[in-house]
């Protein structure tokens, strides 16, 4: 039977009320009178699971002829965000939803609140893998998600005496309704062992064996019948599991604890910018890795008769260079399971693999020392010798011919420098060499990554680096959190947006309506004071709906430069002590950010920014024209409550480091003022906006290089601007924090020793940029055409438009 995904059933309220009040009596055992609204949000959420379970079949059924290519998207992180309320608009029946909890007499948004937000990922890069699956299904591509069910997800946050401390998220501990448990898909994955060769033949033996169990979470789409799955593995340890061979001597007592198979999905890493080179985090990347490609074999080896179709049915992208070791594992099965040549084998490896560069930072590019690779995987690293010395000797040698340096450069293991140090394994060349296409994440970006990171494999294969600027999903990113404004926009437009985000371009003709300026400010008020309630609820200080809400949501790290803001808000206060009569309308700095448990800069900002706090806050003097709020615990959730209320949007990385971001998307979508550099997708968003209702600052990429080049001294700017020298010393005085005089060395030292990431060289121009938007405040017709400008400018910042990219530059996949 054929079934048309894109002709979309409904229900209706009744049937909505029904579906509850079964699931309540028949299911939890609950009469709907004395449910709770938890009880309510698991009746909800058990009767969206019978749909898309409903829907998956669908799927199976239309895609089982096996005539279409399938997208296997391979991440350590997928930040999918609450499922309940997104489930709901997707399937088009969160009105319905509404009102049947209203007939139950419950509030359909406290019911929503009820949902722990499954932390699986660290920020932007888990984040945007959520956003793409949510566009595939949107878009009817036929695709699979593949990543590792945690068992605590990214660290709970909390702040004591205005420190970050941090506890484990069991997120799934209460009820988690949306995975499914598939053990009949279960995976037998082998580690350490070694490798014996009999007559040019590779066996891989005596290894340890733990099992993949995967959870399947289905993804919907909006407006389509289809649900695409994200399935995640658990590791279990297989019955036979032998404790005593662990400890034979062989293994370290350290590592026998670490790799005891339940051991692999407990924890995500918490560094999203630094990889941690532990072995668990290896055999974890190894293990997803082993899972997913078992997994899609049989599926296809299930739809096709031979090989033949493989490369036209499959297309793999590695999420960043976690997954990379996918490369020598499918080596591995063609050659040693299947029988295929070298040659052939790598062949097929370079069909059916992409791979996404997100990150420039040297620090964050992963390298594995050879030996542990050896250790953890013998005939990997074996594989990984033979990619790099086929690569070497046979498309280096033809291209620069004679060239040793080059081959050096270009090996993928690293020769160290100190001859006691490990060779290392680059997992970034590995990921290029092993695959068809490589892309950055925004023009800048990739242009980047071209001239800086891999500019000679630019050389060598010019069409291989591409460009995917990043996206975000409409439907949870303005539809879901910004209620008020998509009715706006729906009553406006009367064309589905939602869908075709461009459409949003016709709000141009209003930005200059002083009705619809009108309607647009209401609603970012209405947004403000809820926010302001949580502000309350969560900081205990009391915020003006009326001032500017400036904000900056996302990871702390030194190169996005929440320190820069922190120096900022220190002067702005300086200033109002020096004359609280000063004419400058009232502000709200909000912050929002975890920082990786070790990154001790990182927290020691956050100590400031809060010790800061805590004193603007309490000062009487100032009359409430500026307070400074941390929000504790970012994560999708709070994200939902930030972004609708926000006026301004801080996106200041350093230039030539943030790599696209996809807040600065969200922020803009939701008809908030970039103040930011020429970095990333902050390029593109002037560019879609006009630079004209934007305030860019700072140094550019050419700029910040050049200064680099002549020798930047950030004792020199120091000297010179005496504002920010005064706010500097007060920072270094120990006022701030009397308890601790030394406290804020840490920070003090890295701005005035070698400002790497030159937040002080950037510091005049930012605070230009701050009294441009104080200006701009006070012309609200002036303002609210811009916010207006910004919102009917986001069109190319979909996920849609970039999954459509993907499909055309690098899947090929026709839609
Ligand atoms: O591409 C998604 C996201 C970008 O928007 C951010 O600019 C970038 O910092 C982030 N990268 C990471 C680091 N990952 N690694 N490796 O999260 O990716």
């Amino acid at each position: 039977m054929n079934v048309d995904l894109n002709s979309v059933r409904t229900m209706d309220t009744a049937q909505v009320e029904q579906g509850i009040r079964r699931i309540l009596e028949q299911s939890l055992g609950v009469e709907p009178d004395e449910a709770t609204p938890g009880d309510y949000w698991e009746a909800l959420s058990l009767l969206v699971r019978e749909i898309n379970l409903d829907r998956i079949r669908n799927t199976r059924r239309e895609e089982k002829d096996g005539s279409v290519r399938r997208v296997y998207y391979l991440s350590l992180e997928f930040l999918v965000g609450r499922l309940l309320g997104n489930n709901l608009h997707n399937l088009g029946i969160y009105h319905q939803a509404e009102k049947a909890t209203a007939s139950f007499g419950v509030n359909l948004s406290d019911v929503l609140e009820y949902e722990t937000d499954p932390a699986l990922g660290n920020g932007g890069l888990g984040r945007l893998a959520a956003c793409f699956l949510d566009s595939l299904t949107t878009l009817n591509v036929p695709a699979f998600g593949y990543g590792i069910n945690y068992r605590f997800g990214l660290f709970k946050q909390g702040f004591v005496g205005g420190k970050q401390v941090e506890s484990p998220d069991a997120w799934r501990e209460d009820s988690f309704p949306w995975g499914i448990e598939k053990p009949k898909r279960k995976q037998v994955v082998r580690l350490y062992g070694q490798v014996r060769e009999v007559d040019g033949k590779a066996y891989w033996d005596d290894t340890q064996e733990v099992l993949g169990v995967p959870w399947d979470l289905p993804v919907t789409g909006y407006n389509t019948e289809r649900v695409n799955t994200l399935r995640l593995w658990e590791g279990r340890a297989t019955e036979g599991f032998d404790l005593n061979s662990f400890d034979a001597g062989r293994y370290q007592d350290s590592r026998f604890r670490e790799i005891l198979a339940e051991n692999i999905s407990q924890v995500l890493y918490p560094n999203d910018s630094h990889p941690e080179g532990k072995e668990l985090r290896l055999i974890q990347q190894y293990f997803f890795v082993a899972c997913s490609l078992a997994d899609l074999i049989a599926r296809y080896k299930r739809e096709h008769e031979g090989w033949e179709q493989f490369t036209s049915k499959v297309v793999i992208q590695l999420n960043d260079t976690h997954p990379a070791i996918a490369v020598p594992e499918l080596l591995r099965i063609l050659m040693d399971e299947e029988d295929f040549v070298f040659t052939k084998a790598l062949e097929i490896c370079r069909s059916v693999f992409c791979y996404t560069n997100h990150t420039l930072l040297p620090e964050a590019l992963e390298t594995w020392s050879q030996g542990l690779i050896a250790r953890v995987l013998p005939r990997h690293m074996q594989l990984i010798y033979k990619i790099n010395y086929h690569f070497l000797h046979n498309e280096v040698e033809k291209h620069w011919p004679g060239d040793h340096q080059m081959k050096n450069r270009l090996s993928i293991i690293e020769e160290p420098n100190n001859p006691a140090e490990p060779q290392m394994v680059r997992m970034a060349y590995l990921s290029v060499i092993g695959s068809h296409k490589v892309n950055g994440v925004a023009a800048l970006h990739s242009s980047l990554v071209k001239q800086k990171l891999f500019p000679e494999f630019d050389e060598l294969w010019p069409d291989k680096i591409v460009n995917v600027t990043n996206g975000v999903t409409p439907r949870r990113w303005l539809a879901n959190c910004n209620p008020e404004l998509a009715e706006l926009i729906d009553s406006t437009l009367k064309s589905d947006w939602q869908s075709d985000l461009a459409r949003l371009g016709e709000l141009k003709v209003w930005a200059d309506d002083p009705e619809f300026q009108k309607k647009f400010a209401r609603i970012k008020r209405d947004n403000k004071v809820a926010l302001a309630s949580v502000i309350d609820e969560l900081c205990g200080v009391k915020v003006n709906p009326d001032a500017i809400f400036d904000v900056q949501i996302k990871r702390l790290h030194e190169y996005k430069r929440q320190q820069l803001n922190l120096l900022h808000i220190m002067a702005v206060y300086r200033r109002l002590l020096e004359d609280p009569d000063l004419d400058v309308p009232h502000r709200v700095f909000i912050f929002a950010a975890k920082a990786a448990p070790g990154y001790l800069v990182a927290k020691n900002i956050i100590y400031a920014i809060n010790r800061l706090a805590d004193r603007v806050n309490n000062d009487r003097r100032i009359r409430d024209k500026l307070k400074v709020i941390f929000l504790p615990n970012y994560r999708v959730s709070l994200a939902e409550k930030i972004i609708p209320a926000a006026d301004v949007s801080e996106q200041i990385s350093t230039a030539g480091f943030e790599a696209s971001g996809t807040g600065n998307m969200k922020l803009a979508l939701n008809g908030a003022l970039t103040i930011g550099t020429m970095d990333g997708a902050n390029v593109e968003i002037a560019e879609e906006v006009g630079e004209e209702n934007i305030f860019i600052f700072g140094k550019t990429v050419e700029e910040v290089s050049d200064l680099r080049q002549r020798g930047y001294n950030p004792r020199d700017i120091y000297q010179h601007n005496e504002e920010l020298k005064a706010v500097i010393d007060w920072l270094a005085s120990g006022d701030l924090s009397p308890d601790e005089p030394d406290a804020f060395r840490p920070l003090v030292e890295s701005l005035l020793d070698s400002d790497y990431f030159l937040t002080l060289a950037d510091y005049q121009s930012y605070s230009d940029a701050h009294d441009r938007i104080v200006k701009a405040w006070k012309a609200p017709s002036y303002w609210w055409r811009m916010a207006i400008i910004n919102t009917a400018s986001m069109g190319k910042f979909s996920s849609d438009r970039s999954i459509v990219d993907y499909c055309k530059t690098i899947w090929n996949i026709g839609l």
